[in-house]
């Protein structure tokens, strides 16, 4: 097993992929085409780009609210996930999951979702199920540092050493929750250590360097496909912009804190690495996205009568 490592250039051309796609939904929500919260992982970007890197098409992923990344990374159609954002017939889920809810069986992607630690258990479910079958899938599994608070985690990490189940537990740690830093919400504020108290094999890793990211992920996923159980990886990463587009992330978060995380952002630092290509790649991949979204906008919704069709089976 085990993939070659992208280059420099392809994790670039992944995570400005991702930040467009971002900016474009950014702008839709200001204008009001596009309604409700809306997350953006700006300055986590090498977390999908790393870790999605590192699975194979057939492995399962469960991700967050603030997903869209490692849907794309994965493998997704952009034209299909722009127009499931947007709400189009279009749309992976033909425009009845939006922006939250973001699935793609081909790719083993088995939900974004809203409700904070929801997607630990089906990826759980699905490592379980690989476990059964035989079938040698990984399940990654990707969630907040505010996450780790929630009871059911700490019934998957029991369950998963337990049973040794091939899954990875990907712990982005942003520092916040919401607008709440870790001291204030977490007795223990090292969410290894606490991970390691349930029997986890653990591993941190530095979240804004996809190269880093790529390592961690693949050696875990190795370890998972020998047999050898989960990992809980802890990536130390940031967001530069608020929580969701109602917040400007300034009011409980110094200036300083987030310029000096801004100038170690994954874009920034790729960009200065690989030099004058970088703005070639960025409007190429910016002209990608405007056609994809100016498409997505142009598709129908979804027709009412079909509320009711291929939601339960
Ligand atoms: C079960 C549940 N409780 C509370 C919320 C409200 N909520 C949405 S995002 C969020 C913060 C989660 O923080 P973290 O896990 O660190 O992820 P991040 O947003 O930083 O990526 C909260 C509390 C929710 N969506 N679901
Ligand atoms: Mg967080």
């Amino acid at each position: 097993m085990g993939h070659v490592r992208p280059t420099d250039e392809q994790f670039f051309r992944t995570m400005i992929r991702l930040r467009h796609v971002e900016k474009a939904l950014s702008d839709l929500s200001a204008s009001g085409q596009l309604r409700g919260s809306l997350h953006l992982c700006e300055g986590q970007e090498a977390c999908p780009a790393g870790a999605c890197a590192a699975l194979e098409k057939e492995d399962y992923l469960t991700a967050t609210y603030r997903g869209h990344g490692y849907v794309l990374a994965k493998g997704t159609s952009l034209d299909k996930l722009i127009a499931e954002v947007l709400g189009r017939s279009t749309g992976l889920c033909k425009g009845k999951g939006g922006k939250m809810h973001l699935f793609d069986q081909e790719f083993g992607v088995l939900g974004t979702n809203g409700i904070v630690g929801a997607g630990v258990g089906t990826a759980c479910g699905a490592a379980l199920a690989s476990k059964l079958d035989g079938t040698n899938r990984v399940a990654m599994t990707v969630f907040g540092d505010g996450a780790n608070n929630q009871g059911h985690l700490m019934e998957c990490w029991n369950m998963a050493v337990l049973y040794k189940l091939p899954v990875i537990f990907f712990c982005e740690n942003n520092l916040y929750s919401e607008m709440t830093p870790l001291s204030r919400s977490h007795g223990n504020i090292n969410l290894s250590e606490r991970a390691r108290g349930f029997g986890l094999h653990t591993e941190s890793v530095n979240g804004n360097d996809p190269h880093a990211v790529f390592e961690v992920v693949s050696k875990t996923a190795d370890r998972a496909r020998q047999g050898q159980g989960p990992t809980f990886i802890e990536a130390m990463t940031y967001r530069t912009t608020g929580h969701y587009q109602a917040d400007s992330g300034t009011a409980y978060r110094t200036k300083e804190e987030v310029e000096d995380w801004r100038s170690r952002s994954p874009i920034l630092l790729l960009k200065q690495r690989i030099g004058a290509i970088a703005e070639e790649i960025e409007a190429e991949e910016l002209a990608i996205v405007q056609a994809s979204v100016t498409k997505a906008l142009s598709e129908p919704t979804p027709n009412p009568n079909q509320a009711m069709t291929e939601v339960f089976a």
